[in-house]
């Protein structure tokens, strides 16, 4: 008796379970309803069975319990109950396979008005590339990817000199037209993800996968790396941004062609050490730093770092929190930069100072701070000297009390949490491993070793 009620209350809440959740699919962005609608025949056929066989056993539990005297029937063989399970079996699972095979024969066949594009996957992050006017995306290789030539342009080919080059994990869409997407890793298996779009893909190193869609619903979603094993795929996080055409168009004109980036002139040192006299104010004459200012040290970061934070505290994305106290006292001097070309020029003087390791303020270093920095190390690099590639900035004989609290900062959602801020969150999702501000004092400590 109790078997079969456990059974039966089983089989109820499984029911309300599967119903009342509120975990099920966000609500689709794409054309693939029919992927939903293969996964909602599926729960129907294995929740079909699954009641009718729970229910069953319930019932021959109650019914067939023991009583004495009671004689069990042999019956080895049942030809008609055999052909009836065996044709019912097939039928479940032929509806549960077939209809994934039409979806699938529409997955690879790509309209032949999609509009194509590449997403580039990379250890940690997602960047984008668009044909220009000519339609076409200019050939690339692994041979010629460089801090200067990220995306591995061939330099000579001159169907690549319109590409648009967007280095930014944030993608937009035009909404309603079928997009493929030419999928490219440089190092190692990513995998393209938009739950709201359903469909997703990996990124194999060495070949080109793609996958199609069609954009339904204006909106912002998340794009995920579904590679989920290795040290920074979780962190790996981009943006879709499904517009109007008009929007779209305007958007991609705000980035620059390859022939474009090629030519971008160097700022010029001599032009900004004018513009550096405000910022020696507090950040010292020699950019080493001042403590007693909360300004930490500039020399010797890296220039493309300085010039990404420049524009953060520019455009509000830094130094706007209501919590952020320094970044607040930071952000009216960059307004002080007038456009891009000032603030190359002022990151162009600070790289001519002498690069002194900052004083150490924090010590104390323990095998926890050891241990942890290997997962830091994936993207500051083993020595904590900084890694363009993977937007990570020097850490180390930086000022280390700001270390700290910028780590603090990242922590509690003082930075990183804007949404104009592409590279912060990232760090943000690191942060919140560290439990404690012992622990972040301890890592710190080691970080200061790394000289
Ligand atoms: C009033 C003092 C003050 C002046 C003047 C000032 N800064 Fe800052 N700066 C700060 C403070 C404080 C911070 C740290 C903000 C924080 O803790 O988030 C900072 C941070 C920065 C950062 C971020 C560094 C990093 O590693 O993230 C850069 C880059 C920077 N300043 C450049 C400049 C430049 C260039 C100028 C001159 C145009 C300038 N600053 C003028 C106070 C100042
Ligand atoms: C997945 C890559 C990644 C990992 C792993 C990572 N970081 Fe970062 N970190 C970044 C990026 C990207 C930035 C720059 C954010 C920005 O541009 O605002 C950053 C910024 C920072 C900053 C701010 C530096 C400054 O000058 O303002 C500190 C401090 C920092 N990281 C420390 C750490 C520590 C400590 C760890 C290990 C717990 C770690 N990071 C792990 C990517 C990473
Ligand atoms: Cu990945």
């Amino acid at each position: 008796m109790v078997v079969a009620i456990v059974l039966v209350l089983l089989v109820l809440g499984s029911l309300l379970f599967h119903f009342l959740s509120p975990w099920y699919f966000t609500p689709i962005a794409s054309n693939w309803q029919a992927m939903d609608d293969t996964i909602s025949i599926t729960f129907w056929v294995t929740g079909f069975v699954f009641v009718a066989i729970n229910l069953f056993m319930a019932y021959a539990v109650l019914r067939y319990r023991y009583r004495k005297g009671g004689r069990a029937m042999y019956e080895p063989e049942n030809k008609k109950l055999e052909l009836w399970l065996t044709g019912l079996t097939t039928v479940g699972v032929a509806a549960m396979l077939a209809p994934g095979l039409f979806v699938w024969a529409k997955f690879v066949e790509v309209p032949k008005d999609a509009a194509v594009f590449e997403a580039l996957g990379k250890q940690w992050y997602w960047s984008y590339r668009f044909p220009g006017k000519d339609g076409k995306l200019g050939t690339v290789d692994a041979k010629y990817v460089s801090d200067k030539n990220p995306f591995g342009m061939n330099p000579d080919d001159p169907d690549g000199q319109d590409d648009v080059l967007v280095a930014s994990p944030e993608l937009h869409l035009p909404l309603g037209r079928p997009v493929k997407a030419l999928l490219r890793s440089v190092d190692v298996l990513h995998d393209f993800a938009v739950p709201q779009f359903r469909a997703k893909m990996d990124l194999v190193p060495g070949l080109v996968t793609y996958i199609w869609f069609t954009p339904t619903r204006t909106g912002k979603f998340d794009l995920l790396c579904n590679e989920l094993c290795g040290v920074g795929h979780f962190v790996m996080r981009g943006k879709v941004v499904v517009e109007e055409e008009r929007e779209f168009q305007a958007w991609l004109s705000s980035y620059p062609t390859f022939a474009q980036t090629s030519a971008q002139a160097a700022g010029s040192a001599a032009a900004g050490k004018p513009l550096y006299a405000v910022c020696a104010a507090c950040h010292g004459s020699q950019a080493e730093g001042n403590p007693a200012l909360h300004a930490p040290k500039l020399s010797g970061q890296g220039d493309w770092y300085l010039k990404r934070q420049l524009k953060y505290f520019k455009n509000g994305a830094r130094g706007t929190h209501d919590k952020d106290v320094f970044g607040k006292m930071m952000a009216p001097m960059a307004a002080t930069l007038g456009d891009d070309a000032a603030i190359d020029n002022v990151v162009a003087y600070i790289k001519t100072l002498p690069d002194n390791p900052a004083p150490r303020t924090v010590t104390k270093s323990t095998t926890y701070g050891q241990k942890t920095y290997v997962t830091c190390g994936a993207c500051h690099g083993a020595d904590g000297r900084g890694l363009q590639a993977t937007n990570a900035p020097r850490l180390a004989g930086m000022s280390d009390w700001y270390l700290v609290t910028q780590l603090k900062n990242f922590k509690q959602g003082i930075r990183g949490a804007h949404p104009k801020d592409m590279y912060g969150p990232q760090m943000a999702s690191m942060a919140a491993i560290l439990a404690d501000d012992q622990a972040t004092n301890d890592l710190v400590a080691y970080i200061n070793t790394l000289r």
